[in-house]
């Protein structure tokens, strides 16, 4: 079993919705038990034009092998009627792979550490509501290191549902 953190995005078809839709399709997930939720919070599109995010975390303790976890998240994106249209266009799910562990993933369909979650405050800030302080990445920082250096800007934490 690997702690496994996920970062889950919308920005479409009622986002808070289609967060809590994905939570109950990764509860299903085989060999895998959901350990926790964060907190959703709202913040700008890194991109301008496109509707307000709600973003976040959920912690997972999996057997899965990475490639199969990354398939079946796609799998759940898909199934929430997600289209790729162009990259980085709004969507009704994203799901990415922030952490396996304390793996270091380098593969052409999956890097991990999920690139720029150090700067993403939609990130680290509900992760912080699952993973220890302590936490430490591979290269070294731990998340306490990394919230001090992301200011708690343009996030709002939506009141639980
Ligand atoms: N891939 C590589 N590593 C991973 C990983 N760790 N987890 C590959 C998941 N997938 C990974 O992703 C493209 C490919 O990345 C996948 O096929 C997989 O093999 P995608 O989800 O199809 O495309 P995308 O979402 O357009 O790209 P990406 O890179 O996930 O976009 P981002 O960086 O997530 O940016 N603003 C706010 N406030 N909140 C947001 O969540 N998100 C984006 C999208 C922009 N602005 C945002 C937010
Ligand atoms: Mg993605």
């Amino acid at each position: 079993m690997e702690r496994i953190y996920i970062g889950m995005g919308s920005n479409l078809a009622d986002p808070a919705v289609q967060l809590r839709s994905a939570v109950e399709a990764l509860a299903r997930l085989p060999q895998t038990e959901l350990v926790g939720v964060s907190g959703f919070y709202q913040s700008d599109s890194l991109l301008p034009g496109q509707p307000r995010y709600t973003n976040a975390v959920a912690a997972l303790d999996s057997r899965l092998a990475p490639l199969e976890l990354l398939d079946a998240l796609q799998a759940i994106e898909n199934g929430q009627g997600r289209q790729r249209l162009e990259r980085w266009g709004p969507r009704t799910l994203d799901l990415d792979i922030v952490l396996f562990g304390d793996r270091l993933i380098d593969e052409p369909r999956l890097k991990v550490p999920h690139y720029h979650m150090q700067e993403r405050a939609f990130v680290l800030y509900p992760l912080a509501e699952l993973a220890p302080a302590d936490l430490r990445l591979a290269d070294g920082r731990t998340l306490a290191e990394l919230l001090a250096a992301c200011p708690f800007v343009g996030l709002e934490r939506l009141p639980a549902a």
